[in-house]
């Protein structure tokens, strides 16, 4: 029976900055994800499905809308206990992390945020309790990273419009309820509607032959003349700042997330390390190794510092995307670094599902890529501090 040992590192003693309620909300996650994803997390990506029986189990630990207020069944939760779960949750697969993304960030904060009160009560507790789950679809097959191109698009029919176009890269496509879908109206302008599954004319195939993210589904989101009521149209934002707002949010647990990545690596490297003997002695004493495990600590240490000071920006209200977008383009490279230097640590046993590395790996090239590119970030970040578009 495979045996999760896993302990996070925490050289600065960063655990002195956290409440005893986030205390709380880590250890109940990580206990759950011990006991309930580890040991079937490699098969489940081997066979390149989504294990959806986890998903009580995610609700239940806060895992769909920590930060969405109790009165519609979400957590009520600060920021830093979001970013917590998210870190838990990836510290394990990012493919199980998206999934609660999607769900808090894409799916339920644009449901609270830009919702009426009716579209709010009738999704957001079944989204919370995993009754229901969601997909969110932006990127289309040709605008990726230039979102605002979109060609899906609605027409007016008086009490419903008429919705044709398609989405792909979609996670939890071919298994979502509902769909958060932008659009644009007649006028051109960007609006967010509810899809729900069954509407005649939406279809979500699902995307297979994916080397990254296996134990996630993705799928495309196909729209052929879809009905869809005007009730389900989002009445409070118009333009690109609606489905930007909420990547900024997902993005933001992604920053936490990927970093919990990293943190299993080097767990992983360092404990493999010194149990490892090669010309006699463990390989955690060759100076080549420490050099490594040095680098990597002090990567991962740099990392939760930014992440931990980002949340406390967000929960007073003033971190600004271009914050939560260095972060997030920190943390993912940071991770990815992390897993190439703890493969080479296991040797040969690197490139097995006995340890969780090169599954985290491969998963992190699509973490590098969604949510914006890791040059998009960049660009993000370099517009901040000269006040200049590359983008265009
Ligand atoms: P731009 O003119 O800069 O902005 C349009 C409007 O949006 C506002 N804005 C934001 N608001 C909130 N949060 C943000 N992060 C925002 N970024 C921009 C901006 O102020 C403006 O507002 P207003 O009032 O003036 O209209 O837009 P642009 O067309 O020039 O594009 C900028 C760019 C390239 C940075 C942006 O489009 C971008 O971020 N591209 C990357 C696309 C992307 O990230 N797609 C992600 C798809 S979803 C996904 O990957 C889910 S993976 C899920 C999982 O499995 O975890
Ligand atoms: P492109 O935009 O075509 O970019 C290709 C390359 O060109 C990149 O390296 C990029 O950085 C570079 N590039 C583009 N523009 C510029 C520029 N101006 N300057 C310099 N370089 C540039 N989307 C959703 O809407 N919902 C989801 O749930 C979702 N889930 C996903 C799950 C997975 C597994 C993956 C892989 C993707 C998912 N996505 C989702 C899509 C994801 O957000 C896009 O893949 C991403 O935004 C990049 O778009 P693209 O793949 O079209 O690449």
């Amino acid at each position: 029976m495979y045996k999760d040992d896993y302990q996070h590192p925490d050289y600065y003693q960063l655990d002195e900055l956290l409440t005893d309620e986030h205390k709380l909300i880590r250890d109940t996650a990580r206990a759950f994800v011990k006991k309930n994803i580890s040991p079937i997390i490699e098969d489940y990506a081997q066979r390149a499905e989504f294990p959806k029986h986890l998903i009580p189990g995610i609700a239940e630990i806060g895992g769909f809308g920590p930060t969405i207020p109790v009165e519609y069944g979400g957590g009520g939760l600060d920021q830093i206990s979001y970013g917590i779960i998210m870190q838990e949750l990836e510290r394990c697969d990012s493919g199980i992390r998206s999934t609660a993304s999607v769900q808090g960030s894409l799916v339920m904060y644009p449901i609270y945020s830009y919702g009426s009160e009716e579209q709010r009560k009738k999704y957001l507790p079944k989204l919370a309790s995993g009754e229901m789950m969601g997909c969110f679809g932006l990127t289309e097959p040709d605008f990726g990273s230039n979102p605002a191109g979109m060609i899906t698009n609605f027409k007016d029919k008086g009490d419903h419009v008429i919705l044709n176009g398609a989405k792909m890269w979609i996670s939890n496509a071919p298994f979502a309820d509902i769909a958060v879908v932008w659009a644009k109206d007649e006028a051109g302008d960007i609006r967010g509607l509810v899809v729900e599954r069954g509407m005649e004319g939406f279809t979500t195939p699902e995307t297979h032959g994916k080397w990254s993210l296996r134990a996630s589904a993705t799928g495309e989101l196909v729209f052929d003349n879809v009905k869809v009521p005007k009730e389900n149209i989002f009445p409070n934002v118009k333009g690109l700042k609606g489905p930007l707002g909420c990547l900024s949010s997902a993005r933001y647990g992604i920053a936490w997330g990927a970093l919990g990545a990293a943190m299993d690596c080097y767990d992983s490297a360092l404990r493999y390390s010194k149990q490892r003997i090669q010309f006699d002695k463990p390989i955690a004493g060759f100076q080549l190794t420490q050099k490594k495990l040095a680098e990597m600590i002090t990567e991962i240490t740099k990392a939760q510092l930014m992440v931990w000071r980002l949340g406390v920006l967000k929960n007073e209200g003033r971190a600004t995307p271009a914050q939560i977008s260095m972060a997030k383009r920190n943390s993912v490279e940071t991770a990815l670094n992390i897993a190439r230097e703890a493969r080479q640590i296991h040797g040969g046993m690197g490139i097995t599902g006995e340890y969780s590395i090169m599954r985290h790996m491969m998963n992190l090239e699509s973490v590098v890529t969604y949510e914006g590119t890791h040059d998009i970030h960049l660009l993000i970040t370099g517009m901040d501090v000269t006040g200049i578009n590359a983008f265009k």
